[in-house]
């Protein structure tokens, strides 16, 4: 026999979010005594064919957001399911998740509460070992350091009256290491809100730490953004570009798509003027849901026409899911994808999902979830996977910072090892 760590129990409980809504956090222990915890995501701007997070809908309390439901299902078939695997096996304990679920959404037990078992169990394992978890879960060649994506401008569902793009983003790609990244990132921020507060608009913040103005039109966004770039000393293009999440699908109506800021309504080839100006007159590395989730043709036009010049991302479009990502690799929509947890609900289904993306040549983008909390297990996830990006908002707000801090120690763990992905993130258009 073997003395590999079992899986003695699991307790979850439900806690809230940064947004105050109610989230499913799970404790494993082993029966070697290590114990770990993770607490589970959750988005506004889902997409329609994410595993779906099991909430209570019992209207007298948190509005039907409770998450008793997926807290007793870990507390009870879970546990019950898992107790006694050998907690080494990952892919095993996923699979037995799956199994267990029997759904193809994961409707009945919650994604909540399978993606909470699952990651506590993978962080409990790294635990044991005396592994970080990105070393755990990549193995010896983890070393590159993600560039960071920073969510500096909301719009969207995350912030009302502010832009029809979501998610606004420095992408400090010429920075010589992680470290400098960061505070490229955070003077950036600060110079934006000098920008925004001379043009007389807001400062105040949305759910993901950037600043909500309310401006006349989506394209002032990337003015005040480039005008930041230049006033904290900074090259655009060279030293920090611009990533985009318009997250397309939220204001797709009726096979149109309709930008309130700018008071236009606009057909799928002309969305696709609409970013190819963009692309032309601002350093944009990255442009992620430029369209609607069911534009399937849409995105493969978007890809053919600007896809040497820019990453596109599909989010809502693949959902972390391998049957999405298979059909966009097969009719050559998008050459990169956003890698969330809790949008397929296994840490084995996430990284296989990754595993297939790189082997089309798409880039992955690891991502956090406009509901957040301190939980920086996507850190580890992004320098596990080698996959040289990541997104977790501005670089503000507690449960953003928390992440983009995590990278930090692991830049100071990896030393000499750690390779910060730079300009190279972005070099493999499909
Ligand atoms: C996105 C995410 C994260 P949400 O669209 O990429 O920024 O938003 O978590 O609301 O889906
Ligand atoms: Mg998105």
């Amino acid at each position: 026999m073997t003395n590999q760590p079992q899986i003695a129990a699991l307790i979850a409980d439900e806690v809230l979010d940064s947004r105050g809504n109610p989230t499913v956090e799970v404790t494993v222990t082993l029966n070697d005594g290590t114990f770990a915890q993770t607490t589970v995501p959750s988005g506004a701007s889902t997409g329609e064919f994410e595993a779906v997070e099991l909430r209570d809908g019992d209207a007298s309390r948190y509005g039907g957001k409770g998450v008793l439901k997926a807290v007793a299902n870990v507390n009870g078939e879970i546990a019950n399911a898992l107790k006694g695997l050998d907690a080494l096996d990952q892919r095993r304990i996923d699979d037995t998740l799956i199994e267990l679920d029997g759904t193809e959404s994961k409707s009945r037990l919650g994604a909540n509460a399978i993606l909470g078992a699952s990651l506590a169990c993978a962080r409990a394992a790294a635990q044991s070992q005396r592994l970080a978890l990105f070393q755990y879960l990549g193995g010896a060649d983890a070393h590159v350091l993600p560039v960071p994506m920073f969510n500096v401008l909301n719009g969207g569902k995350h912030a009302a009256n502010g832009p029809d793009v979501q998610e606004f983003k420095l992408v400090p790609l010429g920075a010589p290491t992680f470290r400098e990244a960061y505070r490229y990132g955070a003077e950036t921020y600060h110079a934006l809100r000098a920008v925004l507060s001379e043009m007389g608009v807001s400062t105040n913040v949305g759910d993901e730490g950037g600043f909500v103005p309310q401006l006349d039109s989506n394209i002032a966004a990337m003015d005040a953004i480039m005008r930041a770039i230049e006033r904290a000393g900074y090259r655009p293009g060279e030293d920090i570009a611009i990533g985009l999440d318009p997250a397309a699908s939220s204001f797709y109506e009726n096979g149109a798509y309709h930008l309130t800021r700018d008071k236009l309504t606009l057909a799928t080839p002309e969305m696709i003027g609409y970013w190819k100006s963009w692309t032309d007159a601002y350093p944009l590395v990255s442009l992620e849901d430029p369209l609607a989730d069911s534009d399937w043709s849409g995105f493969a036009t978007i890809t053919k026409e600007l896809g040497d010049k820019v990453q596109i991302v599909g989010d809502d479009l693949f959902v972390t899911n391998r049957k999405f990502l298979k059909r966009g690799i097969a009719e050559g929509c998008c050459n990169s994808i956003l890698i969330k947890l809790n949008q397929i609900g296994t840490v084995t289904e996430t990284m296989d999902t990754a595993q297939m993306a790189f082997g089309a040549g798409y880039t992955c983008l690891v991502s956090h979830r406009s509901g957040e909390t301190s939980d920086t297990s996507i850190a580890d996830l992004a320098v596990a996977l080698n996959c040289g990006q990541i997104k977790s908002g501005a670089p503000a707000r507690g449960e953003r910072v928390a992440k983009y801090n995590r990278l930090l120690e692991i830049e100071k763990m990896l030393g000499s090892d750690a390779m910060f992905a730079g300009q190279k993130a972005f070099a493999h258009p499909r």
